[in-house]
């Protein structure tokens, strides 16, 4: 269970708009990391409308820095009726611990063991997955995924781009056989990252897994294959894609 935060009834009663600011183009929607965070939000069961933002020349359009100085997606904004701030929230980690602080603490693990609550080293094993995974996925993951396309969008003959890429696609192996070895090693046996439980780090790495299995392919790790298939088999999973597709009018498809 995440922190005890505000009373949920209060928050209800507040009616907080949840705004989702993502890319909008043939082949960006899928692309973005907007559609893992509809996902959140239809897990969290609260309204929320999507503001679709196009590319231009493939980077964010000036106006998304209105929103945010980054001018990165998604970005979450949240408005309270009658209040003129309003919250403009950006970094997919970030975004996610706050809704699941605030909407679905049923989306983290449970913290500490009985008996060792607020000890340093007392945390569950499933706590302290989730923690590691609602960092891994963006700061080592998809950055490696980032690199490896950047390197691939580079025309040059200098060898050293050619032997970065391969680096770095060997290391996707070595990432994807540790990826294995944790899901079958799953707390309470699994079948989710965190233990027998969906939470919020599944989202997260839903995003990076589904690129992985369209474009290296994950037949040589059965387990993760198994776990992909089991969470994009989520009604929650399949509603973001209905929302995605409504959203931007056109057909979800991953690359
Ligand atoms: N680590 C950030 C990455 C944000 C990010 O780079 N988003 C991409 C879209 S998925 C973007 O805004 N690209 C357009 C640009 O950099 O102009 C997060 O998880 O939110």
């Amino acid at each position: 269970m995440a922190t005890a935060y505000p009373d949920p009834a209060r928050n209800e009663s507040a009616k907080i708009t949840v705004r989702v600011a993502f890319f909008l183009a043939i082949r960006s929607l899928e692309r973005s990391r907007a559609q893992r965070l509809l996902w959140l939000l239809e897990e969290c069961r609260i309204p929320y409308e999507i503001k679709a933002y196009k590319r231009v020349d493939h980077k964010a359009p000036p106006e998304m820095k209105q929103v945010h100085p980054l001018g990165k997606a998604p970005v979450l904004t949240i408005e309270e009726p009658g209040k003129l701030d309003r919250l403009a929230m950006a970094e997919s980690g970030t975004v996610f611990e706050y809704l699941v602080d605030y909407y679905a603490p049923h989306l983290a693990p449970k913290r500490f063991q009985d008996g060792r609550e607020g000890n340093i080293c007392g945390e569950t094993r499933s706590w302290l997955r989730y923690r590691y995974y609602m960092h891994y996925t963006e700061g080592s993951l998809m950055s490696l995924l980032m690199r490896i396309h950047v390197l691939g969008e580079i025309k040059s003959d200098d060898s050293t781009v050619e032997s970065t890429r391969k680096h770095e696609l060997r290391e996707v192996q070595t990432y994807l056989t540790f990826l294995e070895s944790q899901i079958n090693s799953a707390p309470q046996g699994g079948p989710y990252l965190c233990g027998n439980g969906l939470t919020a780090a599944d989202i997260m790495i839903s995003l990076p897994l589904l690129v992985l299995q369209s474009t290296v392919g994950l037949n040589e790790y059965p387990g993760l294959g198994a776990y992909v298939e089991r969470l994009t088999g989520r009604p929650g999973y399949k509603a973001s894609i209905k929302r995605a597709e409504t959203a931007s009018g056109e057909k979800y498809a991953l690359i």
